[in-house]
């Protein structure tokens, strides 16, 4: 039998690909001169990154397959493959580009429900998904797939550049190249922008310059990733995780046709807002108000009877600081009298996040004006900032101290000892499990040895067998963990109970080792069905280069791999069953996996 395509590579000795879905929506990047100035340009791929090293290695792989609707209906794609990275992995991807390119200051609710669908169908078969797009409303679009993409196990980048790639100085090379690096690396599964060698959290973005190339900042969150030269740092601290036993699932009703935003300035009318907020079907309006959130008017005053009664109707009303940072409290009177007559205090939000978050608050089942008007305050993607949430820093232990920790830490989960485990998570040690990646990102400690002996002299007079690569990687010159280990050994634990306590704790299910399995391939191979069950509750699947390997132990054992995603139906209908799956709309789920970037149930 032929030795699938991924395999041989693997054999050559290279940790697998990352797989990324390029979706082309239009914008700059793909732009070329016109009689009537720059418009967006297809065939992408072919005059743009098939010639260019960085973007093609020319090693000709396989065309990748990409379900273009609802339905199903596969197609081919021709696929490049960069070169290896610094940390020596491949990026594998091909550009699926939209019927209509788009500048993006044309794109509303439709176009972002296009981009969650392909994302939805095509979930299972690709490790990322990079968005090609405008800079002018990408903010905008960034916030509301935040909110439209529920319980995302997978990073989703978003870019676009102020300089077309076929123009002889860009930004467009450095920030798709930057984007397909960061995606095909790094776990960090949460809609983001990268701009300019940043990656943001793309709910906290906000376009500020109109051609300078460093044209996003995130002011009231500090960057998720940042490349410096040939190295991405992560701030494994910040990244959002889902946090709960759930699928991926989108919502992509956003209601943009009944929300509205008005910037207040010295002067403006008590009529001007009156007629704004009496507009035919408004349900909810972000007002931009002064400095930390005051607006014209008094107690008795006309503006705040016009604020006032729209509430009484029914509209919600969101207050927003129109500077750049700095968050809105009620701290002088002008504020303080907005909040009294029922203005919702958004905090630290931006201007597009409020309003594409109203959107969708709106459009979620049974939504009345005081849940949206309640849950306007409260993060549900990290959007804004409560300062009650705790902060895990990774501190730069020294190596003896981690290991320790780790070797007790992988001992317990090995002994099925969950006790012991919350024990070693507990308090300032939880950082552990967001210190995680798709193994491969840093050059892992590589020794001939396969397994290292660890004592545990501390805990017990064992020695414990644990396979090195998937415990240490060196960065920097530091030595730090690998968050693989702990799903993956939880995945063949005899405890199924210490792995719900990862899932809940935010582990990925979607991270391989260095050998390119899934936690779920793992637990199907030991043949532990309630681990597989509560793997495929959690949104794991198998990978598709894992799949030709899965479908010939399901020959052997096709009981547990038909749990897995294996056969008795065969896989396409099996994928597809899973894909196609209306998005459950229960609201209470929305809000399961708001927690801080390692906060972790009690
Ligand atoms: N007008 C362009 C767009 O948003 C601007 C850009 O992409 N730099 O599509």
């Amino acid at each position: 039998m032929a030795i699938p395509e991924v395999d041989q590579h693997h054999l050559a000795g290279s940790i697998p690909d990352s797989r990324i879905l390029i979706i082309m929506t239009g914008g700059t990047i793909c732009m070329q001169r016109s009689a009537s100035g720059f418009v967006p340009a297809r065939g992408f791929q072919d005059c743009c990154l098939a010639r260019v090293h960085t973007f093609n290695d020319g090693s000709h792989p396989l065309p990748m397959e990409v379900i273009i609707n609802a339905v199903g209906q596969r197609k081919s794609y021709p696929s490049l493959r960069t070169p290896p990275s610094a940390y020596d992995r491949q990026v594998r991807y091909t550009v699926f580009e939209f019927e209509e390119l788009l500048d993006s200051s044309s794109i509303d609710a439709k176009g972002w429900a296009e981009i969650a669908q392909t994302i939805y169908w095509n979930y299972t078969l690709f490790d990322a998904f990079v968005v090609l797009h405008g800079t002018d409303s990408l903010a905008y679009t960034c916030s509301a797939l935040s909110f439209m993409l529920q319980n995302l196990g997978k990073p989703v980048i978003l870019t676009g550049s102020q300089a077309p790639m076929l123009e002889l100085q860009n930004d467009a090379a450095d920030n798709l190249l930057g984007s397909l690096v960061v995606a095909g690396h790094f776990m960090i599964p949460e809609v983001c922008l990268y701009f300019n060698h940043k990656l943001f959290r793309g709910n906290r973005t906000t376009k500020v310059a109109a051609s300078d190339f460093a044209a996003f900042d995130s002011p009231n969150s500090p960057p998720l990733a940042v490349t410096t030269s040939m190295r991405t740092h992560v701030a494994w601290d910040l990244v959002n995780r889902p946090t709960s036993i759930e699928h991926f699932r989108i919502q992509t009703n956003l209601d943009t046709t009944r929300v509205a935003c008005l910037r207040i300035f010295p002067g403006i009318k008590p009529e001007m807002v009156d007629a704004v907020l009496k507009l035919e079907g408004l349900r909810g309006l972000v007002l931009e108000t002064f400095g930390a959130g005051n607006a014209p008017g008094g107690q008795d005053n006309a503006m705040t009877k016009v604020l006032a009664q729209a509430i009484e109707r029914g509209v919600v009303i969101v207050n927003v600081t129109q500077c750049l940072s700095g968050s809105v409290s009620p701290v002088y009177a002008p504020g303080m009298t907005l909040s009294r007559a029922g203005v919702v205090a958004g905090l630290d939000l931006t201007s597009e996040a409020a309003l594409t978050k109203l959107a969708y608050l709106l459009a979620l089942p049974n939504a009345t004006a005081k849940s949206v008007a309640r849950d306007m305050s409260v993060s549900l993607r990290g959007e804004l900032t409560h300062h009650t949430h705790p902060i895990f820093r990774h501190p730069d232990g020294a190596l003896p101290e981690r290991v320790k920790i780790l070797t007790a830490l992988s001992y317990a989960v090995a002994q099925g000892d969950l006790n012991s485990v919350k024990d070693i998570l507990k308090g300032e040690h939880e950082y552990l499990l967001n210190d995680s990646d798709y193994s491969g990102n840093t050059p892992l400690v590589r020794p001939a040895f396969r397994t290292v002996m660890f004592p545990f002299r501390r805990f017990s007079s064992k020695w414990l067998r644990i396979p090195s690569q998937d415990l240490f990687r060196i960065k920097d010159g530091r030595w730090l963990t690998s968050g693989l280990l702990y799903q993956h050994i939880a995945a063949t634990s005899s405890s199924v109970s210490i792995l719900r306590y990862f899932l809940l704790c935010g582990a990925s299910v979607h991270l391989r080792n260095r050998t390119g399995r899934t936690p779920l391939f793992m637990a199907a191979n030991a043949g532990l069905s309630e681990h597989v069950l509560l793997l495929r509750k959690s949104g794991a699947h198998l990978h598709a280069d894992e799949r030709p390997v899965a479908e010939m132990q399901a020959r052997r054992r096709p009981g547990i791999w038909a749990l897995a995603g294996i056969g008795p139906k065969s896989m396409k209908e099996r994928s597809m069953a899973d894909l196609v799956e209306e998005p459950r709309n229960n609201q209470s789920a929305q809000f399961g996996r708001t927690g801080a970037a390692g906060s972790a149930p009690s």
